[in-house]
Protein backbone atom coordinates (compact mmCIF):
# COMPACT_ATOMS: atom_id res chain seq x y z
CA UNK A 1 0.00 0.00 0.00
CA UNK A 2 1.62 3.39 -1.14
CA UNK A 3 0.99 6.65 0.98
CA UNK A 4 -0.48 9.60 0.50
CA UNK A 5 1.25 12.83 -0.90
CA UNK A 6 1.36 14.96 2.61
CA UNK A 7 3.17 17.37 1.47
CA UNK A 8 0.90 19.01 -0.79
CA UNK A 9 -2.12 18.95 1.67
CA UNK A 10 -3.74 23.03 1.57
CA UNK A 11 -5.98 24.87 3.59
CA UNK A 12 -9.83 24.45 3.17
CA UNK A 13 -11.83 26.23 5.84
CA UNK A 14 -12.24 27.26 9.10
CA UNK A 15 -15.99 26.55 10.99
CA UNK A 16 -17.37 27.69 14.19
CA UNK A 17 -19.70 24.70 14.19
CA UNK A 18 -20.28 21.60 12.13
CA UNK A 19 -22.81 23.48 10.02
CA UNK A 20 -20.41 25.46 8.50
CA UNK A 21 -18.53 22.30 7.39
CA UNK A 22 -18.31 20.94 3.83
CA UNK A 23 -20.33 18.11 3.35
CA UNK A 24 -20.00 14.99 5.42
CA UNK A 25 -18.56 12.63 3.03
CA UNK A 26 -14.84 10.85 2.38
CA UNK A 27 -12.27 10.44 5.44
CA UNK A 28 -11.13 12.88 7.88
CA UNK A 29 -8.74 12.11 10.56
CA UNK A 30 -8.93 14.65 13.36
CA UNK A 31 -6.12 16.50 15.61
CA UNK A 32 -7.47 17.02 19.40
CA UNK A 33 -5.72 17.94 22.51
CA UNK A 34 -4.76 20.56 25.20
CA UNK A 35 -4.30 23.81 24.34
CA UNK A 36 -0.61 24.32 23.51
CA UNK A 37 0.16 20.26 23.53
CA UNK A 38 1.25 21.40 19.81
CA UNK A 39 -1.72 20.15 17.23
CA UNK A 40 -1.38 22.68 14.77
CA UNK A 41 2.79 22.01 15.49
CA UNK A 42 2.75 18.71 14.51
CA UNK A 43 0.14 19.41 11.20
CA UNK A 44 2.91 21.66 9.93
CA UNK A 45 5.82 19.24 10.50
CA UNK A 46 3.48 16.44 9.17
CA UNK A 47 2.79 18.55 5.74
CA UNK A 48 6.41 20.05 5.74
CA UNK A 49 4.74 23.67 5.54
CA UNK A 50 5.92 26.06 7.90
CA UNK A 51 2.31 28.18 8.57
CA UNK A 52 -0.26 25.63 7.14
CA UNK A 53 -1.89 25.57 10.30
CA UNK A 54 -1.18 28.70 12.76
CA UNK A 55 0.45 27.78 15.98
CA UNK A 56 1.13 30.33 18.94
CA UNK A 57 2.77 30.67 22.36
CA UNK A 58 -0.24 31.60 23.26
CA UNK A 59 -2.60 28.84 24.38
CA UNK A 60 -6.27 29.01 22.79
CA UNK A 61 -5.20 30.03 19.35
CA UNK A 62 -7.12 27.48 17.24
CA UNK A 63 -10.19 28.44 17.81
CA UNK A 64 -12.15 26.97 14.97
CA UNK A 65 -13.11 23.29 13.54
CA UNK A 66 -9.52 23.76 10.45
CA UNK A 67 -9.84 21.68 7.65
CA UNK A 68 -7.04 20.63 5.56
CA UNK A 69 -7.23 18.73 2.32
CA UNK A 70 -4.79 15.65 1.48
CA UNK A 71 -6.51 14.36 -1.58
CA UNK A 72 -10.38 14.36 -2.62
CA UNK A 73 -12.21 13.49 0.01
CA UNK A 74 -8.91 13.01 2.59
CA UNK A 75 -8.96 15.54 5.38
CA UNK A 76 -6.98 16.13 8.13
CA UNK A 77 -8.59 18.61 11.02
CA UNK A 78 -6.90 21.14 13.57
CA UNK A 79 -9.62 20.64 16.34
CA UNK A 80 -9.88 23.79 18.84
CA UNK A 81 -7.72 23.11 21.95
CA UNK A 82 -9.56 22.37 25.31
CA UNK A 83 -8.66 22.85 28.64
CA UNK A 84 -6.99 26.54 29.16
CA UNK A 85 -8.38 28.13 32.24
CA UNK A 86 -7.60 31.71 31.16
CA UNK A 87 -10.14 31.72 28.50
CA UNK A 88 -13.80 33.77 29.77
CA UNK A 89 -16.33 30.73 30.51
CA UNK A 90 -18.32 31.84 27.65
CA UNK A 91 -16.12 31.31 24.65
CA UNK A 92 -14.74 28.09 26.58
CA UNK A 93 -18.21 26.89 26.59
CA UNK A 94 -18.78 27.48 23.01
CA UNK A 95 -15.38 25.73 21.70
CA UNK A 96 -15.91 22.82 23.80
CA UNK A 97 -19.63 22.64 22.17
CA UNK A 98 -18.35 22.82 18.82
CA UNK A 99 -15.77 20.10 19.82
CA UNK A 100 -18.13 17.34 21.15
CA UNK A 101 -20.49 18.35 18.15
CA UNK A 102 -17.46 17.23 15.56
CA UNK A 103 -17.21 14.72 17.40
CA UNK A 104 -20.47 13.28 17.88
CA UNK A 105 -21.98 13.61 14.71
CA UNK A 106 -19.14 13.95 11.99
CA UNK A 107 -19.42 9.99 10.32
CA UNK A 108 -16.51 10.70 8.34
CA UNK A 109 -14.12 10.74 10.77
CA UNK A 110 -12.27 7.95 11.20
CA UNK A 111 -9.06 8.67 13.52
CA UNK A 112 -8.43 10.67 16.07
CA UNK A 113 -4.79 12.05 16.99
CA UNK A 114 -4.66 12.92 20.88
CA UNK A 115 -2.22 14.90 21.41
CA UNK A 116 -0.30 15.45 24.86
CA UNK A 117 2.72 17.26 26.30
CA UNK A 118 4.81 14.39 26.95
CA UNK A 119 5.57 15.87 30.90
CA UNK A 120 1.93 15.97 31.56
CA UNK A 121 0.27 13.57 29.62
CA UNK A 122 -3.19 11.88 30.86
CA UNK A 123 -5.90 15.35 31.91
CA UNK A 124 -8.80 14.76 32.49
CA UNK A 125 -9.89 15.86 29.44
CA UNK A 126 -7.48 13.85 27.17
CA UNK A 127 -8.49 10.69 28.98
CA UNK A 128 -12.76 11.72 28.66
CA UNK A 129 -11.43 12.46 25.07
CA UNK A 130 -9.87 8.88 24.03
CA UNK A 131 -12.81 7.28 26.27
CA UNK A 132 -15.65 8.47 23.96
CA UNK A 133 -13.40 7.86 20.52
CA UNK A 134 -12.62 4.17 22.31
CA UNK A 135 -16.74 3.83 23.05
CA UNK A 136 -17.33 5.14 19.20
CA UNK A 137 -14.86 2.65 17.64
CA UNK A 138 -12.92 5.24 16.46
CA UNK A 139 -8.91 4.44 16.59
CA UNK A 140 -6.92 6.78 18.77
CA UNK A 141 -3.13 7.69 18.04
CA UNK A 142 -1.81 9.25 20.88
CA UNK A 143 0.95 11.58 20.80
CA UNK A 144 3.24 12.36 23.14
CA UNK A 145 4.44 16.06 21.70
CA UNK A 146 7.62 17.92 22.49
CA UNK A 147 9.73 14.97 23.13
CA UNK A 148 12.25 17.17 22.94
CA UNK A 149 12.06 18.61 26.24
CA UNK A 150 12.94 15.19 28.12
CA UNK A 151 16.12 13.00 27.83
CA UNK A 152 16.12 10.03 26.11
CA UNK A 153 15.33 8.06 29.61
CA UNK A 154 12.81 9.55 30.96
CA UNK A 155 11.40 10.05 27.62
CA UNK A 156 11.40 6.53 27.34
CA UNK A 157 9.70 5.85 30.91
CA UNK A 158 6.90 8.46 29.96
CA UNK A 159 6.30 6.41 26.77
CA UNK A 160 6.18 3.22 28.81
CA UNK A 161 3.73 4.84 31.43
CA UNK A 162 1.76 6.22 29.37
CA UNK A 163 1.34 2.64 26.98
CA UNK A 164 0.33 1.15 30.26
CA UNK A 165 -1.89 3.12 31.47
CA UNK A 166 -3.49 3.30 27.93
CA UNK A 167 -4.21 -0.11 27.79
CA UNK A 168 -7.24 0.45 30.55
CA UNK A 169 -8.83 1.97 27.67
CA UNK A 170 -9.96 -1.48 26.18
CA UNK A 171 -9.26 0.10 22.64
CA UNK A 172 -7.93 0.60 20.13
CA UNK A 173 -5.22 3.26 20.96
CA UNK A 174 -1.50 3.21 20.07
CA UNK A 175 0.97 5.24 21.92
CA UNK A 176 4.44 6.99 20.14
CA UNK A 177 6.94 9.94 21.19
CA UNK A 178 6.70 13.37 18.96
CA UNK A 179 8.70 15.93 18.22
CA UNK A 180 7.66 18.85 16.22
CA UNK A 181 10.94 20.56 16.74
CA UNK A 182 13.49 17.32 16.17
CA UNK A 183 11.36 15.13 13.86
CA UNK A 184 10.72 12.23 16.37
CA UNK A 185 7.92 10.34 15.38
CA UNK A 186 6.33 11.71 12.07
CA UNK A 187 6.86 8.37 9.99
CA UNK A 188 4.57 6.68 13.03
CA UNK A 189 2.39 9.53 12.37
CA UNK A 190 2.50 9.25 8.65
CA UNK A 191 2.08 5.53 8.83
CA UNK A 192 -0.67 5.31 11.17
CA UNK A 193 -2.61 8.46 9.14
CA UNK A 194 -2.39 6.34 5.25
CA UNK A 195 -3.75 2.97 7.30
CA UNK A 196 -6.51 4.84 8.51
CA UNK A 197 -6.74 6.73 4.83
CA UNK A 198 -6.59 3.85 2.89
CA UNK A 199 -9.86 2.59 3.22
CA UNK A 200 -10.63 5.38 0.59
CA UNK A 201 -7.62 4.79 -1.65
CA UNK A 202 -8.89 0.56 -2.25
CA UNK A 203 -12.62 1.97 -2.24
CA UNK A 204 -13.39 0.96 -5.95
CA UNK A 205 -14.72 4.35 -7.82
CA UNK A 206 -18.32 4.03 -9.03
CA UNK A 207 -17.15 3.73 -12.41
CA UNK A 208 -15.01 0.31 -11.49
CA UNK A 209 -17.95 -1.07 -9.81
CA UNK A 210 -19.77 -1.55 -12.70
N1 LIG B 1 10.14 22.22 22.13
C1 LIG B 1 9.07 22.01 21.38
N2 LIG B 1 8.10 22.96 21.32
C2 LIG B 1 7.00 22.70 20.57
C3 LIG B 1 6.86 21.48 19.84
N3 LIG B 1 5.67 21.51 19.21
C4 LIG B 1 5.10 22.70 19.53
N4 LIG B 1 5.89 23.42 20.34
C5 LIG B 1 5.61 24.78 20.86
O1 LIG B 1 4.45 24.75 21.68
C6 LIG B 1 3.63 25.92 21.49
C7 LIG B 1 2.22 25.54 21.08
O2 LIG B 1 2.24 24.87 19.84
P1 LIG B 1 0.95 24.81 18.89
O3 LIG B 1 1.28 23.87 17.78
O4 LIG B 1 0.49 26.18 18.53
O5 LIG B 1 -0.10 24.14 19.90
P2 LIG B 1 -1.67 23.83 19.67
O6 LIG B 1 -1.93 22.52 20.32
O7 LIG B 1 -2.02 23.96 18.24
O8 LIG B 1 -2.34 24.99 20.55
P3 LIG B 1 -3.84 25.61 20.42
O9 LIG B 1 -4.07 25.94 18.99
O10 LIG B 1 -3.79 26.78 21.33
O11 LIG B 1 -4.79 24.57 20.93
C8 LIG B 1 4.37 26.76 20.44
O12 LIG B 1 5.16 27.72 21.10
C9 LIG B 1 5.25 25.75 19.73
O13 LIG B 1 6.40 26.31 19.18
C10 LIG B 1 7.93 20.52 19.91
O14 LIG B 1 7.92 19.43 19.31
N5 LIG B 1 9.01 20.85 20.69
MG1 LIG C 1 -3.40 25.18 17.27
Amino acid sequence: MSGWNYHVTHFVTSAPDIRHLPADVGIEVAFAGRSNAGKSSALNTLTNQKSLARTSKTPGRTQLINLFQVAEGIRLVDLPGYGYAEVPEEMKRKWQRALGEYLQKRECLKGLVVLMDIRHPLKDLDQQMIEWAVQSQIPVLVLLTKADKLASGARKSQLNMVREAALAFMGDVQVEVFSSLKKIGVDKLRLKLDSWFSAQKEAPSAEEEQ
